[in-house]
């Protein structure tokens, strides 16, 4: 038997409507809820440090000043993020915790290395890409801290990809071995960008998944595989415009299925990195664990500027 609470709950969700902070939601969506936006949060702080790897290296001042920006972008994602989820009950420095403990994942992409300064059109291109793809339904999600968070996020994160391509564009159109260097980043690229979606809807990986849940209650709206297909039939065409060939020689479209078929992500690959076996999970970790603690006399100074501020109020 459920109670009024519950009973809230299911019509606003059977509604589509919003569940806000301050309604009453069942133990299991807040944990899902706290679960996903922490990884995302992660994924942006993370996810900076593959390209911060470029910024003192970017072939020209305009391409630093950009790539600056777009690094400043992410932090600012992953804090806007971190407080989404404190609305939800938890403390931003347990969630910084369980990160740092491996307790909770970020996202797999980020344990690869950015080798040359093509990576970082192609993190722009593919890996935003990928993150749009996967973003904008969150637009919609039933948790409203997290859907209005997700629409500035995603208005960012289209101006990421565009200049992620047009790295791409510009060395596709420069000497040989600019062409050469942009194929190479797509081709390392790839692969990892369609494991960003998580885990195929089939097979062993699904059973222990929450895809089904997460969409009975309106936070995922569209499963993985579906926008896996969705992001190939957003990039061959882009990847025919921009001249670069996609490592897939099982990529055709195919005119039953009005989509492009394409071939298998090597999913123990994809496990073995979650696992903490990726080329740079040890470095990102160390490298985040030691930005942490150089950054406490931040964290201590705004603190007793926040506290002096409050005594003045009160005088
Ligand atoms: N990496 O049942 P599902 C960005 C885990 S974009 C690591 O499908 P769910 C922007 C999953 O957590 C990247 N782990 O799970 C940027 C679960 O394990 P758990 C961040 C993954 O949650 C660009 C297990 O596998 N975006 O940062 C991955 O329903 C450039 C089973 O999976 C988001 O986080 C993976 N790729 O669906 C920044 C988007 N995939 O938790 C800098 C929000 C799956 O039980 C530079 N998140 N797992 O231990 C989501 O949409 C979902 O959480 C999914 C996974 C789709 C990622």
């Amino acid at each position: 038997q459920r109670d009024a609470v519950g009973d809230d709950f299911e019509a606003l969700i059977a509604a589509d409507q919003r569940i806000e902070p301050r309604d009453a939601m069942p133990d299991t969506y807040r944990e899902t809820l706290i679960r996903q936006i922490a990884q995302h949060a992660h994924s942006e702080i993370i996810g900076m440090q593959p390209e911060g790897n470029w910024i003192t290296r970017a072939p020209s001042l305009r391409r630093k000043a950009i790539l600056i920006a777009k690094v400043q972008d992410e932090a600012g994602h992953g804090l806007y993020l971190y407080s989404a989820a404190e609305t939800l009950g938890i403390d931003r420095q347990e969630l910084l915790d369980r990160l740092h403990d491996g307790k909770q994942k970020y996202s797999s992409i980020f344990n690869y290395p950015t080798l040359t300064w093509a990576d970082c059109g192609a993190i722009g291109w593919l890996v935003d890409g990928a993150a749009i793809m996967n973003q904008v339904p969150l637009c919609r999600c039933s948790y409203g801290p997290y859907a209005r968070a997700m629409i500035r996020v995603c208005k960012e994160e289209s101006f990421h990809q565009r200049q992620g391509f047009e790295i791409l564009w510009n060395l596709m159109r420069g000497t040989e071995s600019q062409r050469a260097m942009a194929q190479d980043a797509a081709d390392r690229w790839w692969w990892p960008a369609l494991a960003m979606f998580g885990p195929p809807d089939t097979g062993e990986a699904a059973k222990g998944g929450h895809t089904a849940q997460s969409m009975a209650w309106g936070i995922k709206r569209f499963s993985n595989d579906d926008l896996r297909q969705k992001f190939v039939d957003m990039m061959v065409p882009q990847a025919e415009k921009l001249g670069i060939v996609l490592p897939d020689p099982d990529l055709r479209w195919n005119p039953e299925r009005g989509h492009y078929d394409f071939g298998e992500v090597d999913w123990d690959e994809f496990w073995r990195v979650l696992r903490g076996d990726g080329a740079c999970n040890a470095e990102r970790i160390a490298h985040r664990r030691r930005a942490h603690e150089e950054g406490a006399w931040v964290r201590e100074a705004a603190n007793a500027y926040a506290a002096k501020q409050a005594t003045r109020e009160q005088q």
